[in-house]
């Protein structure tokens, strides 16, 4: 599990389906938006280097990751897309807000995956600094959003 041994940006590039006859849903959080905008661009730019076209890739925003459950629920009875992104990042503070929100989406959209006909796919960075989510938003770790591209692409196929 360990990101430290895992670049989030590094795939099999063969192993990828085209993804030029698929739609995608993009349900990205507000809270932390550096982050969030970075993975969001990674993702958007994975699935154009796979072939979605841009008028296929469909993008909402939610104020905050806890908000991203219902926003994914709202996509998966959208019969249109073939797979849905959520892109979040979860930062440790001083409460214990933290466990909450990543338990809350976390159930939320496992119990989506197991309930509904879409796959989601689950971009949430949880991590206990800035630095760590910079790190896996585009920094020395590669990028969630690249990662959830892949597996949004691999997913449709399935
Ligand atoms: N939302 C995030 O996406 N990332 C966070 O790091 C984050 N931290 C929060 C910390 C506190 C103390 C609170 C009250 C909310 C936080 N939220 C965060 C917002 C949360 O996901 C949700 O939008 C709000 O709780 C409203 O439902």
């Amino acid at each position: 599990m360990a990101t430290e041994l895992h670049h989030l940006s590094d795939y099999d590039a063969q192993s990828v389906p085209d993804a030029s006859n698929m739609c995608f849903g993009i349900v990205v959080a507000e809270w932390n938006p550096e982050i969030t905008g970075a993975l969001l661009d990674g993702a958007v730019k994975t699935l154009e280097k796979h072939g979605a076209i841009p008028e296929n890739i469909h993008i909402k925003t939610v104020p905050g990751s806890f908000e991203l459950v219902y926003g994914a629920q709202m996509m998966t009875k959208n019969d249109g897309f073939d797979a849905v992104i959520i892109l979040g990042s979860v930062i440790r503070g001083e409460t214990p807000h933290f466990d909450y929100i990543c338990q809350g989406v976390t159930y939320g959209i496992a119990r989506l995956n197991a309930s509904q006909n879409i796959p989601v796919i689950y971009g949430l960075l949880t991590t206990d600094d800035l630095q760590q989510a910079k790190d896996r938003s585009g920094g020395k770790l590669g990028n969630k959003g690249d990662e959830c591209a892949i597996d949004a692409i691999k997913m449709a196929k399935f």
